[in-house]
């Protein structure tokens, strides 16, 4: 598919291969819709700046602004309706695109093998496991299996970040979010956990590990 028929289609609903190629997924289209319009908007400044600076000899044009007085004779309601009707065409679109894969990352059964309640408080992590045990600080799963985290915040925000992992969600109090990760994706190993919103004095030494476990051999 080309690259204008990616922009103009829906994107791949939430998968778990994060780096999937075709079609785009929603960041990739975001990120291409904000560098076309960065191109315009910079392009245009450019060309303004340059076509419109002031020449040796000029003088003033009659309808030149004057500090204070709004130029009304240079009113065009064309402009003004098309930059307005424009980007707000955009924005629809975008919150469009944005609400399917929403719905989809919330909603949609995605296989889990395994549930972890994960409570976020100042200062440190609480991992319950199916079996109703609960440890402080370290998480550890089994390689190969498809984990569901249910974020839980006690008291403030928080935001459970896996940086090895390239995953982030926030922990928000009263409402319970999630997460999920194939623990297969990745290799057996210790990797840091961090909060990453800031929740009070110790929010920097709110760390915790995870642990990917060997398979049984
Ligand atoms: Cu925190």
């Amino acid at each position: 598919m080309s690259l204008v028929a990616d922009l103009l289609s829906l994107p791949i609903p939430t998968s778990w291969e994060p780096f999937s190629e075709d079609p785009l997924s929603l960041t990739q289209q975001v990120f291409y819709w904000s560098i076309i319009i960065t191109i315009f908007v910079f392009g245009w400044l450019v060309y303004a700046v340059y076509q419109y600076r002031h020449k040796e000899g000029d003088s003033d044009p009659p309808d030149a602004p004057k500090a204070g007085v709004f130029p009304a004779e240079r009113a065009d309601h064309t402009i003004e309706i098309a930059w307005t009707i424009g980007p707000l065409l955009l924005v629809c679109w975008i919150t469009w695109l944005s609400l399917g894969p929403l719905d989809d990352y919330w909603d949609v059964d995605q296989g889990d093998e395994m549930t972890v309640q994960v409570s976020g408080s100042q200062w440190s992590w609480a991992f319950t496991y199916e079996d109703g045990s609960t440890t402080y600080g370290t998480l550890e799963l089994p390689t190969d299996t498809r984990v569901k985290f249910e974020l839980e915040a006690v008291d403030v925000i928080h935001s459970f970040y896996l940086p090895a992992f390239g995953i982030k969600e926030d922990l928000v109090p009263n409402t319970t979010t999630a997460m999920w990760f194939d623990t297969g994706t990745v290799e057996p190993g210790t990797y840091p956990i961090y909060c990453a919103e800031y929740c009070g004095d110790d929010h920097s030494k709110m760390l915790g590990q995870i642990i990917i476990t060997e398979p049984a051999a």
